[in-house]
């Protein structure tokens, strides 16, 4: 072992002491001891500001305290008193950050200032927003519209989001790509297919009534700790938990509520998975191949003995298309086959069979390991034939659970952030402000690396986040980036991206979540949809970080005040003086999904959207719920690749969100001090020749004429099935080739990545 990285196996429960324990690590290292009792009071309640971590629903009767260690962390992270002033950026020219890790470059606290990028010194300098507009507008007016990129990153609010959209369509394309391109895109691809809803079916309160819930490939411990609190109390009704996860995540195992003094005081777990299976990484299809033939062998069974049949026969006939097709494909799929891929063995399968078979009403509940897969659509969509074969969908209790990223990453798709034309009602748009929309489909996040690599794509602006990090194929894309006109980035804090510089660059600081929003008529409210579809009202409680932030709001009107013939139809700057007249366009635009949205800002638990699967209605090609059958059981299947070649799930730790680096401690996976490492099993280890916590190169097993390969991890022994190892995002991401991603909706297949590992 490196001397200052600890490896040791964390045997403490989820939440409990350990969370209490690092969050005061975190409050004490960004000085954010002054936001603390507002912190416990607002975070997440109505009338307070809703949590910039993840999308997880907020409940209608919330704790006393209605966070997790990680949304606490996430807020902290925003609202420290540390400041990256334009003194910091004379200090530091742009190729001397560009050796600063992820972590260093955010940990310098808050943008304070619009910069732009001066080549002569090589450094950021201080621009006016004035000036900064008015040669954004120069720099789009100088382009083709397509050839301009409009990325948008989960954050931003539903208001944000609605006038991006806008600007880009008034500019004239649909380059609309954002983070959902890489992480439940599969999702809103794959289930409309299947059951006529990008989004998922369940509410809040359906766990409720579930007895059981069925998890694939999500680390709920660390990515959507709140969730916790539904399993904990379906645990504490013997409900069942079966978790099908490569990894031993320790979030699925024990959870100690930190809202419940008693289990505080006792430091007395509570189990939530009540079965777990480890499945290869890519091995979800052939896992649930095995379950759909265990459900039909003892369905045979109970028609044979005239007992109560297994599958929903009803439903299916009443309500489903495509269940002959589907039950000849499980007929014909061989156990042996079964068993090789998914890496568990037959009685496994069989067990989790019965488990789901007898159980009433199921939520199925999944992540970025069912999504980042070459057949990610397909994982989705096997699934959903796993619920439908049950009728687990469109009652209480039941139904199909995506656990979203972003806070607000659903919401924006909701409002318009889409690249594909026929998603938005454009119509409407040109009806509502006097244009003629592009009906040209625009580029997702993959079609963007490619047009920048090709030198097609020309100028990007980025409301939020770090583009560069989050994509695959890093070395190629940072060249092609360097060679773009233009870069615009609306950010909080310093990353990477912003440091490899276009030829012009723009850094624009904003305001976060939590901070009070002052504008022309008072403090403003913006909303954020959840993973449940419930829309809520959000108000900053504290002060801005510095008096020259603007909101994202009037950055984006700024920019678009700019660089577009006035329009009278969109009246920018009454927007920015009050965004309820954003939210009136928005239900305008979405009159179905923003009924009196107004009006409905602080029904508690949020406003839900309709979702026509919940009641059975299926707007499908078919007018049914569509049973699909995968179109192989795994995507390496018969690829022909050596016994050498391992899978490499890259992943997030506990201390991190996204590209934000918190800190260097993964505690729940025991590892502390470092995040080069790669996580293997034992014999695989063994079988390579690498020493216990010996120093490995991993290398990608892609014959396409590109060499990727990076050095200095550390690998560590962890319980993995063999074949596959675990490492960190964005670390990892130049190992990804960026044609490797889920054949049908494009998401980067982030969880099988291809290579070999060696001594370094
Ligand atoms: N604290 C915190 N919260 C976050 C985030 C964060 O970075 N930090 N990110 C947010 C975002 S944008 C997102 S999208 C979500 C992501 O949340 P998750 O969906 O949980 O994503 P990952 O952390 O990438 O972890 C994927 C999980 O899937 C498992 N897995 C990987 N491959 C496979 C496989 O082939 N089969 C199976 N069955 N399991 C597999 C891994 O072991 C891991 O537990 O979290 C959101 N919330
Ligand atoms: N290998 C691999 N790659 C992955 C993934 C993976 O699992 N493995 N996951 C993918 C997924 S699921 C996602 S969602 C993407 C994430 O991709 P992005 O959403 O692009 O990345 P983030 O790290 O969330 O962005 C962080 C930056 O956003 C800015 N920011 C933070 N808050 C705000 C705000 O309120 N407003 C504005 N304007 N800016 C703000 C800060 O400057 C910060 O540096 O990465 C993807 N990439
Ligand atoms: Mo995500």
């Amino acid at each position: 072992m490196t001397s200052n990285t600890r490896d040791k196996p964390y045997r403490q429960p989820t939440g409990g002491w350990g969370s209490i324990k690092s969050l005061g690590k975190h409050i004490t290292r960004q000085r954010a001891f002054a936001s603390g009792p507002g912190l416990f009071r607002d975070h997440n309640k109505t009338g307070g500001y809703m949590c910039t971590s993840c999308a997880w629903a907020k409940p209608g009767k919330p704790h006393a305290a209605e966070f997790c260690e990680n949304g606490a962390k996430a807020t902290f992270w925003d609202l420290t008193p540390k400041r990256t002033p334009p003194e910091f950026f004379a200090a530091h020219t742009v190729t001397e950050l560009l050796t600063w890790s992820d972590y260093d470059l955010e940990n310098q606290g808050r943008l304070t200032h619009p910069m732009r990028h001066d080549a002569a010194s090589d450094t950021y300098v201080p621009v006016s927003w004035s000036d900064a507009f008015a040669e954004i507008a120069a720099g789009l007016k100088a382009h083709e519209p397509d050839d301009v990129v409009f990325y948008a990153s989960g954050r931003a609010s539903l208001e944000a989001s609605y006038m991006y959209q806008l600007l880009a369509r008034l500019y004239g394309t649909n380059n609309l790509p954002d983070s959902s391109n890489m992480c439940h895109e599969t999702t809103s691809v794959a289930l409309p297919e299947s059951i006529g809803t990008p989004v998922g079916t369940i509410l809040l309160e359906d766990f409720a009534r579930s007895d059981c819930v069925l998890s694939f490939g999500q680390n709920v411990g660390t990515n959507s700790p709140r969730l916790l609190h539904e399993l904990q109390k379906l645990r504490e009704r013997d409900a069942q938990v079966m978790v099908f996860n490569s990894l031993r995540e320790r979030g699925w195992e024990e959870f100690v509520n930190p809202q419940y003094p008693g289990q505080m005081l006792t430091n007395r777990p509570t189990r939530i998975a009540t079965q777990y299976y480890q499945p290869r990484a890519g091995g979800d299809i052939a896992a649930m191949m095995g379950i759909a033939k265990a459900l039909l062998a003892w369905d045979d069974e109970a028609r044979a003995s005239g007992a109560e049949r297994i599958l929903d026969v009803d439903f299916i006939a009443g309500h489903t298309h495509g269940f002959d097709a589907f039950e000849r494909q499980v007929r014909a799929a061989d156990w042996a086959g079964i068993v090789a891929i998914s890496g568990l063995p037959r009685p496994a399968l069989e067990a989790a069979a019965r488990t789901y078979g007898a159980a009433r009403s199921v939520i199925a509940v999944y992540g970025m390991g069912l999504t980042q897969h070459r057949l990610g659509s397909d994982n989705v969509q096997m699934l959903i034939n796993l619920l439908l074969m049950r009728g687990n969908m469109g009652r209480p209790g039941a139904g199909i659970c995506p656990v979203r990223g972003h806070s607000n990453v659903q919401g924006q798709r909701t409002v318009g952030i889409a690249e594909k034309a026929d998603l938005v009602p454009l119509d409407r748009l040109a009806a509502q402000y006097g244009f003629q929309p592009s009906r040209k489909d625009g580029m997702n996040t993959v079609e963007v690396c490619e047009a920048m690599i090709d030198g097609r794509a020309r100028a990007f602006l980025g409301l939020g986040g770090n583009f560069l990090r989050a994509v695959p194929e890093r070395e190629l894309m940072e060249q092609a980036w360097a060679k773009l006109d233009m870069s615009v980035q609306i950010a909080t804090k310093l990353n990477r991206t912003h440091l490899v510089t276009a030829r012009t660059s723009f850094l624009l600081p904003t305001l976060v979540r939590s901070e009070i929003d002052e504008q022309l008529s008072g403090p403003q409210i913006v909303t954020v949809e959840d993973s449940t579809t419930c829309i809520h009202a959000s108000r900053g409680k504290f002060r801005a970080a510095s008096p020259d932030l603007l909101s994202e709001p009037a950055i984006v009107a700024g920019i678009a005040k700019a660089a577009l013939p006035d329009n009278p139809a969109v009246p920018w700057d009454a927007w920015v003086a009050d965004y309820a007249l954003i939210r009136d366009a928005i239900e305008a635009s979405f009159p179905e999904d923003f009924r009196d949205f107004n009006g409905r800002l602080d029904q508690p638990g949020g406003f839900p959207r309709p979702v026509a699967a919940r009641q059975r209605k299926w707007e499908t090609d078919s007018g049914k719920a569509n049973f699909l059958c995968p179109r192989a059981l795994s995507a390496d299947a018969g690829a022909g690749e050596g016994a050498d070649i391992l899978r490499l799930i890259t992943l997030r730790s506990n201390d991190q969100f996204n590209t934000t680096i918190y800190g260097y401690d993964d505690r729940l996976r025991g590892i502390h001090g470092s995040r080069m490492i790669v996580m293997i099993n034992t014999d695989d280890r063994i079988r390579h020749g690498i020493a216990k916590d010996g120093m490995v190169r991993l290398t990608t097993a892609a014959q396409d004429g590109v060499f990727r390969s990076l050095g200095g991890f550390q690998a560590i022994d962890r319980d993995l099935p063999p074949g596959t190892l675990a490492a960190y995002y964005p670390e990892c991401n130049a190992l990804i080739p960026l044609w490797y991603h889920d054949e049908k909706s494009k998401t980067p297949a982030a969880k099988s990545v291809p290579v070999r590992i060696a001594a370094d």
